[in-house]
């Protein structure tokens, strides 16, 4: 059986060998040419709702990348999103190097790093049946960008717990953090691009609204350092393998718009 990765025989070419999904031709990330974008009026700001308060509870390894879990009624609305979509998780992509790692690029340029907020539509009830909805997740996407100080506020904290989650598998609880720390400011009035795919993992569902923000979260290459120790297997393998260059190479636009609203 198939365990999809991002290397090798397990890596993205293979993944619409075993996830039929992954061949469609509404695929994530994307390259974003900035003077393509189409202005759209309608767009707006999003509206965050709770964030200021939403709590991270549990940093997880899950083998493809740091997931974690979040807890509290937050949900994003407007910004020609239809409906209520309630946050889930959020989780990074990362490069082995600084010169790659993101998973959308801007005029063909990668990011260090990039993360993704997930939210699914409150009105499907369970992340579970929204990835069967076309319009079930909405994900917001923020790439990061190398400074020499990085983002001190947010990240001392939450890096210290990466230590606890070394190896597949492994999760852990933290303490009161709020998410809203680590965005960009003004994270209420941020410009995005907007078009629709999919997840970028297997198994591919065409069922994400995407929204790429233009504005970078600052790290630093030794913050950056403590993702890439993190392992790809779990602690009782005799295989050692890091997660490094989680990304998924951008994908065809096909007959696909992408908007902005700035
Ligand atoms: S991503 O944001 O496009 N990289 C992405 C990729 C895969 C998922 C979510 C976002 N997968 C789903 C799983 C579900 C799980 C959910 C958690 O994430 O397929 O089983 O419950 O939010
Ligand atoms: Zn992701």
């Amino acid at each position: 059986n198939f365990h999809w990765g991002y290397h090798g025989d397990s890596g993205p070419f293979y993944w619409e060998q075993h996830f039929k999904g992954c061949a469609g031709k509404s695929q994530s990330p994307i390259d974003i040419p900035r003077e393509d974008a189409e202005y759209a009026e309608h767009l707006g700001f999003i509206q965050f709702n709770g964030y200021s308060d939403l709590r991270v509870h549990t940093l997880k390894n899950n083998g493809h990348s740091l997931q974690v879990d979040v807890s509290g009624d937050s949900f994003i609305e407007g910004g020609g999103l239809e409906g209520l979509y309630k946050v889930s998780q959020f989780h990074f992509h990362w490069g082995r190097r600084s010169d790659r790692g993101s998973e959308h690029t801007f005029d063909g340029t990668a990011f260090p790093m990039e993360m993704h907020i997930v939210h699914y539509k409150t009105e499907y009830g369970s992340i579970n049946e929204a990835l069967n909805k076309s319009d079930g997740l909405a994900v917001l996407g923020f790439m990061f960008k190398v400074t020499p100080f990085g983002s001190v506020f947010f990240f001392e904290k939450f890096l210290k717990k990466l230590a606890d989650v070394k190896y597949s598998g492994e999760s852990t609880h933290t303490s009161p953090m709020r998410l809203a720390d680590m965005l960009p400011i003004p994270w209420q009035n941020l410009q995005y691009f907007r078009y629709n795919g999919s997840l970028t993992t297997p198994p591919c569902n065409e069922v994400a609204i995407w929204t790429v923000f233009t504005r970078s979260i600052f790290i630093s290459e030794l913050q950056l350092q403590q993702f890439r120790k993190l392992y790809a297997n779990e602690k009782s393998s005799k295989s050692f393998e890091r997660i490094s260059d989680n990304f998924r190479p951008v994908q065809p636009l096909n007959n696909r718009r992408i908007l902005r609203n700035f």
